[in-house]
């Protein structure tokens, strides 16, 4: 057992809750509800850290996952308004924002046929044209040009919008997603699944349930997804927990989950631009609190572009095991709503190194987490220059 928990195991200053929560993480126990409340109400940042890099390294050790992935967003102009997003705003200046027929997101895929990407990550605003039909024909279309590219595409949000006009079911429309070449779900549109934020914030879009009920439907077609949860903006520490909890409840159902990752609410250039965003030590808590409370998950994903590449490296300490990919994001949902890179791209050498730096070791992933290159021993010619990367003093765990 490493020094960290022996230390908070034996520390008898520490509230007998916290004691309790520390044994039963330790020894692989779920932790309830009112625990996980309590974590978010009292506990510290250092043994928050200590128990989720236990929960991690049980899981994972070292390894820390990226894939070479690339963003494509269909439009950024939105029929709803989510009062967070800065997509929702363009609906009455629609002529500044972008609408791609099928052509011009096909000329995009094709951009990448000589780049080793592995997956394509399609997600963006909810319009009238961009219907069952144009969605299925989009992913047909990507198939017959590069069909071992990975389709992770649109949330239950769009799901929703276009399976009602298209009058199907949630698992009629799911099972004709599979069938047009979709491969997985991404997590997003998760938000807050309380009615007592989610009508507050994102009021007419696709409720907590429905965003559950869609994700059940594609993991029964024995499909993965991921699962997202937007924090720190007006929500209640109480609201989290109900979000973490009935994750879990349909994890322990399905099974389909991959991955959770927590996004950070970011302020710039939206309806909440007034609500302080949260700091670095609560992103911390609440990766940490996310991977002690969502034991049946493989994955806690850090996304870098929302939190910075500095944070997102500290976060390989406190239970995070995944930093996405290279994303290539050309387009614009992130800088638009105030993330640290106006364009975010990390070449591989970046991410490696990256992840090298805090003492981890970088593993390239597919979208379904089978292992395509692991970099304990690579060497980038980058390596001999200058810079010097893996020759510099690695964070202390
Ligand atoms: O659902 C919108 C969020 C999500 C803001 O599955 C905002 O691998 C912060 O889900 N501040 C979409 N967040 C992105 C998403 C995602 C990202 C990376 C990887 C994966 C994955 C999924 O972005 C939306 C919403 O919750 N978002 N506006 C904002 N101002
Ligand atoms: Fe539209 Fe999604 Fe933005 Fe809400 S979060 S306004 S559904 S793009």
């Amino acid at each position: 057992m490493n020094n960290k928990i022996e230390v908070i195991l034996n520390d008898t200053s520490l509230k007998p809750e916290l004691q309790q929560i520390a044994k039963k993480v330790v020894n692989g126990e779920r932790i309830s509800e009112e625990e996980g409340l309590f974590l978010f109400d009292e506990a510290e940042l250092s043994y928050l850290g200590a128990l989720a890099n236990n929960v991690r390294e049980k899981k994972h050790g070292d390894h820390t996952y990226f894939n070479r992935n690339f963003h494509l967003e269909p439009t950024n102009v939105c029929l709803y308004t989510c009062t967070f997003c800065s997509y929702s705003r363009l609906i009455k200046k629609r002529e500044d924002g972008w609408e791609y027929t099928m052509d011009e997101m096909m000329d995009m895929i094709k951009k990448y046929d000589d780049e080793p990407v592995t997956e394509v990550h399609i997600v963006g605003g909810v319009l009238p044209q961009y219907d069952l039909k144009f969605y299925s024909e989009l992913f047909q279309n990507i198939k017959k040009h590069r069909p071992e590219l990975h389709i992770k595409a649109l949330t239950p949000v769009e799901y929703h919008y276009i399976f009602k006009k298209g009058k199907v079911s949630y698992a009629e429309g799911m099972k004709l997603m599979k069938e047009a070449g979709l491969d997985s779900m991404p997590g997003g549109g998760a938000e807050i699944f309380h009615p007592e934020i989610r009508d507050e914030i994102a009021g007419g879009k696709c409720s907590g349930d429905e965003w559950l009920e869609i994700h059940e439907e594609w993991h029964k077609l024995g499909m993965r997804s991921n699962a997202t949860m937007l924090y720190g903006h007006v929500e209640e520490f109480r609201h989290r927990v109900h979000h973490l909890e009935e994750l879990r409840k349909l994890q322990d159902k399905t099974g389909g989950f991959q991955t959770f990752i927590p996004l950070k609410f970011r302020n710039k250039d939206n309806q909440m631009s007034h609500v302080p965003e949260s700091t670095i030590i609560e992103d911390l808590r609440n990766y940490a609190i996310s991977r002690i409370y969502l034991d049946n998950f493989d994955h806690i994903k850090a996304y870098w572009p929302m939190i910075s590449r500095n944070t997102a490296q500290i976060s390989l300490a406190f239970g995070v095991d995944d930093i996405d990919g290279t994303i290539d994001d050309t387009t614009k949902i992130y800088a638009m709503a105030g993330s640290e890179e106006q364009n975010p791209a990390m070449s591989i050498e970046e991410l490696v190194n990256l992840i090298r730096r805090v003492g981890r070791t970088p593993i390239e992933r597919d979208t379904l987490y089978n292992i395509i290159t692991d970099y304990s021993d690579h060497v980038f010619e980058a390596d001999n220059d200058y810079r010097g990367y893996v020759s510099l003093p690695v964070v202390n765990k």
